[in-house]
């Protein structure tokens, strides 16, 4: 459908497991190295917090995510893709895809668009966006799990849903947020009050 509530769906942490499929490479590329935990993830860098635990660790993350095959072989959140399609096929109902890729473009932009292909069909490609400034993109709703999403528009039209992950379970923002705990929480009802 078109002309109904538009709805912006971020993609790693929300519809692909980013942080686990993370953690899973780095170990098996860095056998011998330290590494965190998901219980232990803070903040919403990894990158950052690999740099904090000891400092060429940041570069060893980073080289991760750069990686051929890192993103088309995430695995999709439970409910995630299920969650999507159904959203999709309401009424009044325009669902996007809306995700940052890295500078790095060797690989991700490229295995974004087959991660979507493959979980979702060919179809789905043109719900696609890829933008390094979500602020500018306007829509009703925002579901990201990225706590801080700024850029040159100071104020953007959607309503941040923030994703529950766990780098960010445990914070509380400064202003108000409503979270979405997972694709098992109630996400029709965050939909319906927007209309
Ligand atoms: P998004 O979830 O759409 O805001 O995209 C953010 C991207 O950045 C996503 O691919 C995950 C990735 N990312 C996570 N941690 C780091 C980091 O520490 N450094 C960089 N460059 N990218 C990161």
């Amino acid at each position: 459908s078109s002309g109904g509530l538009r709805v912006l769906v971020d993609m790693d942490g929300v519809l692909a497991d980013f942080e686990g499929g993370f953690l899973k490479k780095f170990q098996a590329r860095y056998p011998n190295e330290p590494c965190i935990s998901l219980e232990d993830r803070r903040g919403f860098w990894v990158s950052a917090q690999y740099g904090q635990l000891r400092s060429d660790l940041c570069e060893k993350a980073i080289s991760i995510w750069e990686s051929k095959n890192f993103f088309i072989e995430l695995e999709p959140l439970p409910g995630a893709v299920e969650a999507v399609k159904e959203m999709s096929q309401l009424k009044n109902t325009d669902v996007f895809i809306c995700t940052s890729p890295i500078k790095k473009f060797t690989y991700c932009p490229y295995e974004k668009y087959a991660w979507v292909e493959k979980h979702f069909g060919c179809d789905f490609l043109e719900q696609m966006i890829l933008t390094r400034d979500k602020t500018i993109v306007s829509a009703d709703l925002l579901i990201d799990d990225r706590p801080d999403i700024t850029g040159a528009e100071t104020r953007p039209s959607w309503e941040h849903i923030l994703f529950t992950s766990c780098h960010n379970k445990h914070l509380t923002p400064n202003q108000p947020i409503r979270r979405l705990h997972s694709w098992a929480d109630d996400w029709r009802a965050i939909l319906d009050s927007k209309r």
